[in-house]
């Protein structure tokens, strides 16, 4: 758990009153002071009130077929595999829930700014598949790319509201260390040398966000009491939203289902 709080948006106001809260003092032409803009107000989890909504996200319908990917056009991707490699657009697990599925607070929070995670997000390239296939980070939080392969890869982002960039990274090269300033549901990432290769970023400008593995569950840990709009996205199904109010400490469910 991290430490308090937001209350710190309170005092901040009344310190905003008296000091200006970080702004400093500028003066105009007509030589008279005015405050400049203040800083806005961080906000960090407060363990006290901390709220969690938990759910899963099942799929209804025909299982979809998971097709092999082919790796023929470079020997070297290929070689490093000794079964199929199967596409991971849409992976029903075997208890029926949807993989990979971000699942993020889309509404509801208090204004301000959320502290930024000192941790890296990694986003490694193995045997010319991204891992992981789909990851959340905070916007202005470090993301590493790596190539743990042989061979070269080139890293592609295709954003629509951060900066688009396109830059290869040579076999086992070094790590390229990134941050998206916005807030952006997702971010495809492709390599323009291996069109097979994929990952989406999910972007948000706060710590609440998660994406279902091999179980389908998800966790948002840490809420503050509030009512929230939770939405959850697949690459293949698109986006559901449920409605969830919680109280302080309190935990809610919140279960999602996608239609095949
Ligand atoms: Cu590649």
């Amino acid at each position: 758990m991290r430490t308090p709080s937001i209350l710190s948006t309170g005092l901040c106001a009344l310190a905003l009153v008296l000091t200006g809260c970080g702004g400093g003092e500028t003066k105009t032409e007509e030589g008279r002071s005015k405050a400049a803009p203040a800083s806005a107000a961080t906000l960090r989890i407060d363990p006290a009130t901390a709220a969690t909504v938990t759910g899963k996200v099942t799929f209804t319908g025909e299982k979809p077929v998971r097709r092999p990917i082919s790796m023929d056009s470079t020997p070297a991707c290929a070689r490093a595999h000794t079964e199929p490699v199967l596409s991971e657009e849409a992976i029903v697990n075997d208890n029926g829930t949807l993989r990979n599925a971000f699942v993020w607070v889309k509404s509801g929070l208090p204004d301000g700014t959320w502290e930024v995670p000192r941790e890296m997000v990694t986003i490694d390239q193995v045997g010319c598949i991204y891992v992981p296939h789909v990851v959340g980070v905070q916007t202005n939080q470090e993301v590493q790319f790596l190539n743990s392969d042989p061979t070269n890869h080139n890293i592609h982002p295709l954003p629509r509201a951060n900066r688009e960039w396109n830059e290869s990274q040579p076999p086992k090269g070094e790590p390229k260390i990134k941050t998206f300033p916005k807030q952006e549901i997702m971010i495809p990432i492709k390599c323009n040398v291996h069109p097979w290769m994929r990952v989406y970023v999910g972007v948000v400008d706060h710590p609440f966000f998660a994406v279902t593995g091999e179980d389908g569950s998800f966790t948002l840990k840490g809420l503050p009491p509030g009512q929230y709009t939770v939405q959850a996205w697949h690459e293949k199904y698109g986006t559901q939203e449920i409605q969830v109010t919680v109280a302080a400490q309190e935990s809610k469910t919140a279960d999602f289902d996608f239609k095949g």
